[in-house]
């Protein structure tokens, strides 16, 4: 592994940036067991993996408080872990069983939690992020001082809607954090192919949004530019944009034929750029932790992530009844 030499000092505690160096690599874990069990036939349908970009969603969520709401788009099970969701009822989610979030008839795409105020997971590419200001609405009508992550991709961004939603949260200023997790591509289309501005963050502009770029592969980076949007949005300012550069090691979904990048480029990401190596160097060169210290947090993880695989293993089916049950009809189960 290649050293990284960081261009800031670590400006949290020791326990802080072991929290990162933990939450990132549960994500991490976690997702390459996912792969694993889709492989093996347990998960189907779409996933989406987010290996690579658990920066983001780690640094973002060491600014927020509690009850701030996130939402975000398919790639959504590192935000669920990173806010707290049980892995095991993500997990079983994603096997389609009962004790998933979604009492197995979400999948991947489509989990919540109230508790910790996850409106999902969507599937329609910059559908969550008029939700989002929606969110920020509610929060603002209530007067509560809550924020709201609407998180999206890099494609997502040239969708109108997003434009539409950019315009009322400023004409309203709703305090909504918009943001793009740019991992340079959507799908095989890369961001030199699809975007006629690669400063994504400057969009805001016509609308009076401020917004900013970010390491999205430094999770110091990342907490210290959501402290300062929070905080915009928290004094009453309106929106503020985040676009976090980030990069996915793995194909866009589980079918992908990777005929758009390199072998060479990802590995290159991965070798120089990844996230929790950088942390695990300053911990390290820090003296703030040993390799035993890490050891130990690897071992805890492995341990969570493998209890979270034999749950989603061992929980049922649901019954067939559940088809029954969250729908909008009023309406009995029809005899064959
Ligand atoms: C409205 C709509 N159009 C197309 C799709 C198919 N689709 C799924 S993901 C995706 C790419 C989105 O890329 P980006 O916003 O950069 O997010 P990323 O997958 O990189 O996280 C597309 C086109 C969709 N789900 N919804
Ligand atoms: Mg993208």
């Amino acid at each position: 592994m290649a050293t990284r030499k960081s261009a800031r000092k670590p400006n949290v505690s020791a326990d802080e940036l072991k929290s990162y160096y933990r939450d990132m690599l549960l994500i991490r874990r976690f997702e390459e067991k996912a792969g694993q069990l889709y492989g093996m036939g347990l998960i189907g349908g779409f996933c989406h993996l987010y290996i690579g970009q658990e920066a983001v969603v780690v640094g973002l969520e060491a600014s927020a408080e509690e009850g701030d709401k996130r939402i975000t788009t398919y790639r959504d099970h590192g935000h669920m872990l990173a806010c707290g969701m049980d892995p095991k009822g993500v997990m079983a989610e994603l096997t389609g069983r009962e004790g998933g979030y979604s009492r197995g008839k979400g999948g991947s795409m489509h989990m919540f939690s109230k508790e910790k105020h996850f409106y999902g997971g969507h599937g329609i590419v910059g559908a969550n992020v008029p939700l989002g200001a929606g969110l920020a609405f509610a929060d603002k009508y209530l007067e509560n001082n809550r924020v709201t992550y609407t998180y999206f991709g890099d494609g997502a961004a040239n969708q109108g809607q997003v434009y539409e939603t950019f315009n009322m949260a400023a004409l309203w200023d709703l305090p909504v954090i918009f943001v793009i997790e740019n991992n340079q591509y959507a799908m095989g289309t890369s961001q030199k192919r699809s975007t006629s501005t690669p400063d994504i963050y400057t969009r805001g502009e016509a609308f009076g949004i401020p917004g900013e770029a970010v390491d999205g592969m430094d999770v110091l980076a990342v907490k210290e530019a959501g402290d300062k949007a929070v905080a915009h949005c928290r004094s009453g300012k309106g929106p503020y944009i985040l676009e976090i550069k980030t990069y996915r090691y793995r194909g866009h979904s589980m079918s992908d034929p990777a005929k758009y990048r390199t072998r060479e480029e990802v590995q290159k990401m991965r070798e120089e750029k990844d996230a929790i190596e950088h942390v695990r160097e300053l911990l390290l060169s820090g003296k703030h932790a040993t390799e035993e210290d890490l050891k130990a947090i690897d071992k805890e993880i492995k341990a969570i992530v493998n209890d979270a695989a034999e749950f989603s293993k061992d929980s049922p089916e649901p019954d067939a009844a559940e088809l029954w049950t969250d729908i909008y009809a009023d309406v009995a189960p029809q005899n064959a």
